[in-house]
């Protein structure tokens, strides 16, 4: 079970409550029966594990911090992030379906949505009955998003949406999106689009070199009749999607230090046994100042999400410190993995250990929520107050 424990060299359980241990401990038990075992096999066949929709659900991974009358756990943000890291320690890709069905399908109808909304697609959604997806990018519009060219018409009891939506993480299986377009005065409204209506499809992106147990896709919308009634009510503009993205990249920054954890471990129990010219290469310098770095700038992370957490739990944390953990904790984890792969030496590049598939995971996740440049954009932007966007 070592193989589980978690970093902790500035003793940071002693600011976690007993029930964020014990949630840790729960979803870590999970990821160590459940997904673990299979998730090589999975990234290897760029196929996305649908049996274990049941058991996120189960753990509470769909919507923790959702109150309970809607399905939700009502957790506090702390516990959001330590779901999180624990599936993140798994597979990126598994974290991401996470990710998505809470802060960017959940979160939106409970923030934005009407009372009939929240209670026709929450409780199923927590549950993992139901499974959502969000599409706010675009093929020509990433980083930008508020270029968008989807929209909506109005025709009397209905919209009528056209466009299309790129790198939909988990739409090929969802059976709802939480769509973002612009209304005919260009004004931003994100909507509910079910599977089933006219004119929505769901075409698979394949070919991934990344996020290989996740499955991605577009959204294409040739005349889709959406009834009025699955528009959101309670938001427009850009700040509705960005408002979603704030949520899951909070829970990125705690997640991606759990692909960090993952690829530190591995590499120092490596380096412990694995021997060359008569000892174990864990005693070499060069190979303790990579474990040393590590470990440092683990702790570092642990430390910032920690302290967000807090923030988050108190609403004061703001868009710009939440980009600021997002982009360090990517950098972390990407660059661990980098120097961990070398540890293992050949053995490195094999699945027989995952750190070559948290690598490969990671280049999306310092791309998407937010490139790594975009982040430090955003970073620049807060200390200068001066926009290097427009
Ligand atoms: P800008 O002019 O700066 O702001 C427009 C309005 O929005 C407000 N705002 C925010 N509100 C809430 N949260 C935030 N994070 C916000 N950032 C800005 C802002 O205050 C303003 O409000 P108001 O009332 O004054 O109008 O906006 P901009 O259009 O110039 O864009 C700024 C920029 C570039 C930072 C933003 O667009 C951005 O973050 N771009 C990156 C796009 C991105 O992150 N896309 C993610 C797509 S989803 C995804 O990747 C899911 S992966 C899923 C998985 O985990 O698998
Ligand atoms: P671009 O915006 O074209 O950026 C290209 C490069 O230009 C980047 O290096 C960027 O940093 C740089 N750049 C852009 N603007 C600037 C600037 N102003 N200054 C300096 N450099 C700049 N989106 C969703 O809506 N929903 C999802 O579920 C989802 N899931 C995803 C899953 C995967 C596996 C991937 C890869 C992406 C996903 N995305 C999703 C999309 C993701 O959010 C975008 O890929 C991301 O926002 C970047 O957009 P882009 O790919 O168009 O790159």
């Amino acid at each position: 079970t070592d193989l589980y424990e978690a970093p902790d060299y500035y003793l940071l359980d002693e600011l976690l409550t007993d029930e964020h241990k014990l949630i840790r401990a729960s979803v870590r038990d999970w990821v160590k029966k459940e997904l673990s075992p299979i998730i090589e096999d999975y990234a290897q066949r760029a196929e996305f594990p649908s049996q274990l929709l049941k058991g996120l659900a189960e753990i509470g991974a769909f919507g923790p911090t959702i109150p309970v009358e809607y399905g939700g756990a009502g957790l506090d943000y702390t516990s959001y992030g330590i779901i999180m890291q624990e599936l993140e320690r798994g597979d990126s890709g598994i974290r991401s379906t996470a990710s998505v069905q809470g802060s960017l399908v959940m979160y939106p109808i409970y923030a934005y949505g009407s009372e009939e909304q929240r209670k026709k697609y929450l409780p199923k959604l927590a549950s993992g009955e139901m499974m959502g997806c969000f599409g706010l990018t675009e093929p020509d519009h990433g980083s930008n998003p508020g270029g968008m060219t989807t929209n909506i018409k109005d025709a009397g009891d209905h919209y009528i949406l056209n466009g299309a939506k790129m790198w939909i993480s988990n739409s090929p299986f969802a059976d709802i999106a939480v769509v973002w377009a612009k209304d005919e005065e260009g004004k931003i409204r994100g909507l509910v689009v079910e599977r089933g209506m006219e004119g929505f499809t769901t075409p698979a992106t394949h070919n991934k070199w990344s996020l290989r147990a996740s499955a991605t896709g577009e959204l294409v919308f040739d005349h889709v009749k959406v009834p009025k009634e699955n528009i959101f009510p309670n938001v427009i503009g850009i700040k509705g999607p960005l408002g979603c993205l704030n949520q899951a990249r909070y829970g990125i920054a705690w997640g991606a230090l759990g692909a960090a954890m993952d690829c530190y471990d591995t590499a120092l129990r490596y380096a412990k046994e694995r021997e060359q010219f008569g000892k174990p290469i864990g005693g070499f310098q060069l190979q303790q100042k990579k474990l040393a770095e590590m470990i440092t700038e683990i702790t570092k992370g642990q430390l910032m999400v920690w302290r967000l957490g807090n923030l988050k739990n108190e609403n004061r944390a703001t868009p710009a410190q939440i980009s600021m953990a997002k982009r360090n904790s990517v950098e972390t984890a990407i660059t661990i993995a980098r120097e961990a792969r070398q540890m293992l030496g050949g053995m490195g590049i094999t699945g027989e250990y995952p750190i070559m598939r948290h690598m490969m995971n990671l280049e999306s996740v310092i791309t998407y929520e937010g490139t790594h440049d975009i982040h430090l954009l955003i970073t620049g932007m807060d200390v200068t107050g001066l926009d290097a966007f427009k």
